[in-house]
Formats: structure tokens, C-alpha cells, sequence
């Protein structure tokens, strides 16, 4: 399944659909424990160019972000992986510990931001608008309105303390929306909630841009946000149900 993944996304490469890598990512994770060894996981591309997203983030911050931080989580995950496997393997559990917490925050680092590439786009070409087609629906269903909505989630977004996201998910065992805040890559989830949209809180994320206000920040992104990718990760989602 891994092996499979990883081909997805060389031959998919900068032009794939957004909507596509958000289901080729949660089918991995669906299968992910058929794996018999660990994978390499690999950085998957952008979707659209390192100024794309400008005046919203600019080149340096997309550049920074994806090459270097991601490309450092996946890099991590690797190494706790092939760590946990040769503890596995050897039956030496004294580092499990320390490693299961790296390939958590790795892990959540690498899925996380593979996510937060997809459910962006340029504004005006794919990015920004009110939420369209079932998210749409559920947003007015289970929050009252867009509006209602966007004020809220920008609230949770825009009160995660220190490192984090501002995630909604859709949660297959009640059929609803949720928005939940995450403290860096792995804390503080449901556990039983899949990510369908979510924003990079971290200072990492817009700190060269808009420096300390973070509000600022949260307010301009919506003009990115690709409702299509989320309604696509959103259809994925509801399969599990
Ligand atoms: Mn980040």
C-alpha cells in the first residue's frame, strides 16, 4: 500500500488534483497497517508554485515551509519508523518510548502539512468563497451559517497556545463537523475525528508576513481556502462511516 502511495505521488507530481492526493493520503492511512515494513515516506509536491499563493503567504514563507519543515518531518518519521522497526526486531523496547513520541509529532507533522497544501489554492483560481456543495451543507446544518462558522473556527485558530492548528473534521461516528484545535502536529485530537481542513498556526507559518498578528493571518487565509480539495477529503472521510 505504501509502495503504492509513493507511486501516486511521483507520477501525480505538482499537477495533481488536490482532491486526489487528499484520498490517496487517507487511503494510505486506511491500509497503513497492512504495511509489513516500514515505507519511506516522501514530501509529496505542491500542488501549484511557491508563489502561488501570494499576496495571502508569500513565496518565502511556501518555500521555508514546505522544503524545509515538512521536508523535516519527513525526514523524522523515517527515522522513528525505522527505529521502532529495528526495536521490533532486535525485541530492544528501551527506546520505544522516545520514538513512538517522535513518530507521533513526525507523523502528524507529515500528514498535517500534506493536508494544509491540498486545501489551499490561489485566490480567485480555485481558493476563497463561501464553503460549496456537502461541506456547505454540513457547515449550515451543524454550525448555522457560513459566516457563523468562519467566525468560530477563526476563533479556535486564532487561540491555539504556542505551536498548532486550527482543524475542522468530520467525525463518521455521529456524522458531524467538528472543530478542534491541535497543540503542535499530535495533541489534543478525538482520535476519532478525521481532518478535512485545517490551518498552520505555528509561528513558522506566517511570522516573516504578518509577524505577530496571527489574526491577521487567520483572516487573510480564507481567501485561499480550496473548498473543492475539502469537499473531495470531506466524500473520503464519509466512507468511513
Ligand atoms: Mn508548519
Amino acid at each position: 500500500m505504501s509502495t503504492t502511495r509513493r507511486e501516486f505521488l511521483v507520477s501525480t507530481g505538482g499537477t495533481a488534483a488536490a482532491a486526489a492526493i487528499g484520498s490517496a493520503i487517507l487511503a494510505a492511512d486506511a491500509h497503513a497497517a497492512d504495511a509489513a515494513a516500514p515505507a519511506e515516506h516522501t514530501l509529496p509536491e505542491l500542488p501549484y508554485a511557491y508563489d502561488a499563493l501570494e499576496p495571502v503567504i508569500s513565496a518565502k514563507i511556501m518555500e521555508l515551509h514546505h522544503s524545509k519543515h515538512h521536508a523535516a518531518y519527513v525526514k523524522g518519521l523515517n527515522g522513528a519508523e525505522k527505529a521502532l522497526a529495528e526495536a521490533q526486531a532486535k525485541g530492544d523496547y528501551a527506546l520505544v518510548d522516545y520514538w513512538s513520541k517522535k513518530a507521533a509529532f513526525n507523523g502528524g507533522g507529515h500528514y498535517l502539512h500534506s493536508m494544509f497544501w491540498t486545501v489551499m489554492a490561489p485566490a480567485g483560481k480555485g481558493g476563497g468563497g463561501e464553503a460549496t456543495g456537502k461541506v456547505g451543507e454540513l457547515i449550515a446544518r451543524d454550525f448555522g451559517s457560513f459566516a457563523q462558522f468562519q467566525a468560530y473556527f477563526s476563533a479556535v485558530a486564532g487561540s491555539v497556545e504556542g505551536s498548532g492548528w486550527g482543524l475542522l473534521h468530520f467525525r463518521p461516528a455521529d456524522g458531524k463537523l467538528v472543530v478542534l484545535q491541535a497543540e503542535n502536529q499530535q495533541k489534543l485530537t478525538q482520535w476519532g475525528a478525521y481532518p478535512i481542513l485545517g490551518i498552520d498556526v505555528w509561528e513558522h507559518a506566517y511570522y516573516l508576513q504578518y509577524e505577530n498578528r496571527r489574526p491577521d493571518y487567520v483572516k487573510a487565509w480564507w481567501d485561499v481556502v480550496n473548498w473543492e480539495a475539502v469537499n473531495a477529503r470531506l466524500e473520503s472521510a464519509m466512507k468511513l462511516a
